[in-house]
């Protein structure tokens, strides 16, 4: 079916139903609860007769959208007697990073709504798109071609899903401009740039920004000054809080000159270590994650090694070894 048939019938199928459960996944970020929030209040506007219930199994870690969390439920409801329920799953690529049991779940059919290009076929009705760099784009094209615009409220939470998944506009592929043509839309009903930005790079501890440059001070070059290594202690994490922002980290790690990948290694408190690897050039760092057990992309991956601090960095440099030296 053509992605305008998909979206056509999808369109039609919330016709069929008078009560929503929307659900997203595990550990929920900014695309996945803005495009359940998006979806949630253009079915409420249309459908003024409907139940919409915004549900999310949490953890709630990340300070952007720790503000939502009153307007989502833990546990679902049960649909009343003689209703129509859909599920509704979004930006989730298998059911079981729902983060809920089956048997939490109302007997109904399910629809997924997801971008993930890999995942199980899961779902009644599936509108998936691959190409599209956030589920909230998703979400954004129902509510346009059902011949409506989005509410300022709408706006915001559709845009700020789309900043966080594009790493705010960072990873737009090149060639395709139809989705920031999607969100010049979403800026002129009401989403703010700057706004948005400020809540993604803001709201962090003092403790956090320490972490950041403790982190940053042990770094170390290898290889040629092709990567970037470093490391954090438990003691670390116990001292200025468990509040992360690797994406940052990241972002100052590779920007050293001639650098292909960063690796940040994480003592945990049980004798594993965690291990995030990043990379901006085509070494692929999923397949180092691969080696140890752990998973990814090309450009982003993580995996858990057993061993202290000492072990396990040696351990991975071997592994970088093999591809670098
Ligand atoms: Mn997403």
């Amino acid at each position: 079916m053509s992605q305008d048939k998909t979206v056509a019938s999808v369109i039609e199928a919330f016709e069929k139903f008078d009560t929503f459960y929307i659900l997203g996944h595990e550990e929920p970020d900014a695309d996945c609860l803005g495009s359940q929030r998006a979806l949630g209040s253009w079915l409420g506007r249309h459908r003024r007769d409907a139940k919409i219930h915004l549900c999310s199994a949490g953890p709630w870690g990340r300070p952007e959208i720790a503000d939502w969390q009153p307007l989502f439920v833990n546990r679902l409801p049960s649909p009343e007697e003689g209703s129509s329920p859909l599920v509704i799953i979004m930006d989730c690529s298998s059911f079981d990073r729902t983060g809920f049991a089956e048997s939490a779940i109302p007997d109904a059919p399910v629809m997924v709504i997801d971008h993930h290009a890999a995942g199980s076929d899961f779902g009644d009705i599936r509108y998936i798109d691959p190409l599209s760099p956030s589920t909230t784009l998703m979400v954004q094209r129902l509510i346009e071609d059902s011949g409506d615009t989005p509410t300022v409220e709408e706006a915001e939470v559709l845009f700020l899903g789309f900043c966080t998944d594009t790493g705010y506009f960072r990873h737009v592929e090149p060639g395709r401009s139809e989705p920031l043509e999607a969100v010049a839309r979403l800026v002129a009903a009401g989403a703010s740039p700057g706004d948005t930005f400020r809540l993604l790079a803001g709201g962090r501890s003092l403790g956090s920004r320490k972490l950041l440059g403790r982190v940053l001070e042990r770094a170390e070059l290898f290889f040629g000054g092709r990567l970037v290594l470093s490391w954090e202690t438990w003691k670390d994490w116990r001292e200025l809080g468990s509040e992360r922002d690797s994406d940052m980290l990241y972002q100052l790690m590779l920007s050293i000159a001639g650098i292909e990948a960063a690796v940040i290694v994480r003592e945990q408190n049980d004798g594993f270590c965690v291990v995030g690897l990043r990379s901006i050039t085509n070494l692929d760092v999923g397949d180092i994650a691969r080696f140890f057990g752990g998973g990814g992309h090309k450009k982003a991956a993580g995996c858990t090694v057993s061993g202290d601090l000492d072990d396990v960095i040696e351990h991975v440099l071997q592994v970088f070894a093999d591809r670098l030296d």
